[in-house]
């Protein structure tokens, strides 16, 4: 049986190395040798799409390459999300999550919330591309604790700051927490906009929740 680390390697290189289908082997022998479907998901897969991306950014890789990197990435989920501990019993919370009006990335939302999920929160995904009211009306709709929107373009990140005005509007700022990220979102974005919290990774953002919601003790974010 092989090792942990190698089996982690070898399922992040699955995915960079655009293998969808001997994805599906890996991971099912990693759950098979009783390895934790988390570190498979963090350690493994996602380290394989972020090895992807800074191909993508060395301009090594180009769109049809990611999109097969990001399948393959899915083919690995698909095995190792059902044996991902789940404590959803310990908290009640809803977090309502999406990626913001005009932006389709939804990589790094989708690890986020399978992460949240995972954590036990009860995540509402509006998807990507989501028109800006609809953060506040399915907020409104299920007394979401938290709101997470998720941006991975420059030209869209704006509808984050638009969103938080309409909570305001709405009069449900000061009882929704307000999270945020995609690689061009900044510590300094998220203060500015008035955000609580911004991480720049899926396994700190659950740190985050829990402390912005009490559950943890201050450790990141922003909120003291
Ligand atoms: C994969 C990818 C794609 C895929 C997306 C597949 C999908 N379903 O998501 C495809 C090939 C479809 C694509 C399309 C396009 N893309 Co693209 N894409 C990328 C790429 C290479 C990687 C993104 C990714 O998945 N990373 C891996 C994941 C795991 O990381 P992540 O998303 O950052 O998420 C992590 C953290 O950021 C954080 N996080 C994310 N969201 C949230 C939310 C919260 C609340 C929290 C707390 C944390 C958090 O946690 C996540 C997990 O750890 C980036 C470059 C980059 N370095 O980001 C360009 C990039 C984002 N794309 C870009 C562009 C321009 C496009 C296109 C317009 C290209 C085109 N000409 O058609 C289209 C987009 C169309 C649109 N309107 O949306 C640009 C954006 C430039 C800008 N304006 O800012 C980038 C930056 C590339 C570049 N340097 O030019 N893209």
């Amino acid at each position: 049986m092989k090792r942990k680390q190698e089996l982690l390697k070898a399922l992040s290189d699955c995915v960079v190395d655009m293998e969808d289908e001997s994805v599906v082997q890996v991971a099912m022998e990693y759950v098979a040798a009783g390895y934790p479907a988390l570190e498979g998901i963090i350690q493994g897969l996602t380290d394989g799409m972020q090895r992807a991306a800074a191909l993508y950014e060395a301009e090594e890789y180009y769109i049809p390459e990611l999109l097969i990197c990001s399948d393959a990435m899915y083919n690995g989920l698909a095995v190792l999300r059902p044996h991902a501990e789940n404590t959803a019993s310990l908290k009640k919370h809803r977090i309502v999550i999406g990626v913001v009006e005009g932006d389709t990335h939804d990589i790094g939302k989708n690890l986020v919330k399978i992460m949240l999920e995972t954590a036990g929160y009860e995540m509402h995904d509006l998807g990507r591309d989501v028109a800006l009211p609809r953060f506040v009306d399915k907020a409104i709709e299920v007394d979401a604790d938290v709101v997470a929107m998720s941006s991975l373009m420059s030209t869209t990140m704006s509808g984050m700051a638009e969103v938080i005005k309409m909570l305001e509007e709405a009069g449900i700022r000061d009882r929704v927490k307000v999270i945020i990220g995609g690689a061009p979102i900044s510590l300094a974005f998220a203060q500015r906009i008035g955000a609580d919290g911004y991480s720049a990774n899926a396994i700190e953002a659950v740190r985050m929740v829990d402390r912005l919601l009490g559950i943890a003790p201050a450790t990141m974010g922003i909120a003291p």
